[in-house]
């Protein structure tokens, strides 16, 4: 059996059923053996919208995506995306096909050491070097994304190992168990951490994105209702700033304990700086460090079973009722009064709030909403209240929300599923929208169009002053006609009272839609508070 062959029997036997992929020499061995298994090709248009998708994929359902790319320039482009997905705690095996081992380092056709690239943003990275061995590598990949902190993991597939015959390996190791034994969360350890629960007034617990995600989520909230303490993810590239925090942004700053769960002390807490002075700070990580600055107690232990340890020790304990934690969650949904008028407004072209006000019954019936970064995706953020929602994330790169879409809906496919984002951000995987026409994958997007990249321009003017904003302009251009040539339904709004029929029209139209709506670009929402400003 050839390499490849084992490859995609690995792949078959652990539940993957369909690669993200795009095609390409080195690994057409891999393609050619998915003929007769169930495993479906979903073949892209851009290499990062591949691992965008798979990102998705691993964020929804908490399986690995798997993405399947070309080597060099296709490796190459790949790699922005794998960013977003370590950033975001997304599991992703991302594999792509490389020269043969015995042209290496000989000028072989598009080599580079694939595996040295790839190393700083995945949690792993290696090469298949025998094909005997391709399923257990493949495996190992699986279990090692999806376990701890998830992440992405990358392999190299030299096409001489894909395409050699080999026999069965003598006794195949067992598929490892991802990192194997993580650290458990010690007595003492529970004890301390739980203790200095207790003698909080205001308690806060914020959370990495994976902690902010189903099952390991649930703990996290077991845990905050029982010691009263609002419980957050950070998940967004402005941190505490994060437009749907609302004016809750305001009180985070004001917690004497913050229990930081899978959480570094990183860039989108201002490196502890968004927390009042003396506040007291509790970092429980895999790999917390002794002695991080700004830190009170460092505990290294698998943030999730230590969520539901923690639960339980501090169930024992009476603890005063107060009011903090639903004062926190009272003002975190509750938006300015003035946005009532912008959300019903009538004025065109068409406030950012009043695009939302169409969106709120789809949220409200279980859509999933996607946005992106820029200045319309804040406003989208801050002013709806999905019950779930993917966003760019910690990476703060712009430009995922339109893959993202197709990945989820390949996950989620009786959910309606709503990308929304700026027309800046749409032009990066504009083109996706035909592998989402090709794959049936009725998808529906919204470009906030106010022809400019607006994050950027506004911080120009807040910076440099208004007569000098330079390079940020684009055009009203038809998307929507774009998205009709390529197959899509199209919609262009250019009036408020237009949208709710829009809306209706391209959420029913049974293929995927694109609903170009006019607005008027206005800096994102703001609420004051500790965080990080200006970041997509
Ligand atoms: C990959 C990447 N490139 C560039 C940026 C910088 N950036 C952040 S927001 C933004 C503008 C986005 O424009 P658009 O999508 O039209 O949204 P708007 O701000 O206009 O509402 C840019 C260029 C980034 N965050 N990521
Ligand atoms: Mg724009």
């Amino acid at each position: 059996m050839t390499g490849a062959r084992r490859l995609v029997g690995a792949l078959a036997a652990a539940g993957v059923r369909q690669l993200f992929t795009l095609s390409g020499n080195q690994i057409l061995s891999v393609y050619d053996a998915t003929i007769g298994r169930d495993i479906e090709l979903i073949h892209t248009r851009h290499e990062a919208a591949a691992v965008h998708m798979a990102d998705a994929w691993g964020r929804l359902t908490g399986e690995p995506g798997v993405a399947l790319v070309t080597a060099g320039p296709g490796m190459l482009n790949a790699v922005s995306a794998l960013y977003g997905a370590r950033m975001a705690e997304a599991p992703v095996v991302l594999m792509a096909g490389a020269s043969p081992r015995a042209q290496r380092g000989r000028g072989a056709f598009q080599d580079v050491d694939q595996v040295a690239v790839a190393r700083p943003v995945v949690k792993a990275a290696w090469s298949i070097e025998d094909p005997a061995r391709a399923g257990d590598d493949v495996a190992r990949a699986l279990a090692l994304a999806a376990s701890g902190r998830p992440g992405p993991v990358y392999l190299s597939l030299p096409g001489d190992v894909l395409e050699s015959e080999a026999p069965d390996a003598d006794s195949a190791p067992p598929a490892a168990g991802g990192e194997g034994a993580l650290p458990a969360l010690g007595d003492r350890d529970a004890l301390a951490v739980v203790a200095l629960l207790a003698e909080a007034k205001r308690p806060l617990i914020l959370t990495g994105p994976a902690m902010g995600r189903g099952a390991r989520w649930a703990a996290v909230e077991r845990l905050a209702s029982v010691v009263g303490a609002p419980a957050l993810p950070i998940e967004s590239p402005r941190g505490l700033n994060d437009p749907w925090l609302r004016g809750a942004t305001r009180l985070l700053g004001e917690a004497d304990v913050v229990l930081l769960l899978g959480k570094p002390l990183d860039y989108s807490l201002r490196f502890g700086e968004a927390f009042a002075r003396g506040a007291r700070v509790i970092a429980l990580d895999l790999d917390a460090a002794a002695d991080a600055k700004g830190v009170t107690l460092s505990v290294t232990a698998d943030p999730a079973p230590a969520a539901e340890r923690l639960a339980a020790v501090a169930a024992t304990r009476a603890r005063p009722v107060t009011a903090w934690r639903d004062e926190v969650e009272a003002t975190r949904r509750t938006t300015p009064p003035a946005w009532e008028a912008l959300r019903r407004g009538d004025s065109a072209p068409i406030h950012p709030l009043r695009v939302c006000a169409a969106l709120a019954s789809y949220v409200a019936d279980g859509a999933l909403l996607i946005t992106d970064g820029g200045e319309f995706g804040q406003w989208v953020q801050a002013g709806l209240e999905p019950r779930e929602r993917i966003i760019n994330g910690l990476s703060g790169s712009i430009g995922s929300a339109l893959p993202m879409a197709i990945g989820a809906k390949r996950a989620q496919p009786g959910r309606p599923v709503i990308a929304a984002m700026g027309d800046g951000t749409f032009g990066f995987h504009a083109f996706e929208l035909d592998t989402a026409v090709r794959h049936g994958l009725p998808i529906v997007v919204v470009i906030g169009n106010d022809a400019r990249w607006n994050a950027e321009h506004t911080l120009q003017i807040r910076t440099y002053g208004a007569e000098r904003t330079v390079g940020c302009e684009l055009l009203p251009s038809r998307y929507d006609q774009l998205a009709a040539a390529l197959g899509c339904h199209g919609e262009l709004v250019e009036r408020p009272d237009e949208l709710a029929p829009a809306l209706a029209r391209a959420l029913g139209a049974g293929r995927p839609a694109c609903v170009n709506v006019l607005i008027d670009g206005q800096p994102a929402p703001t609420f004051g508070g500790g965080g990080t400003r200006g970041h997509a």
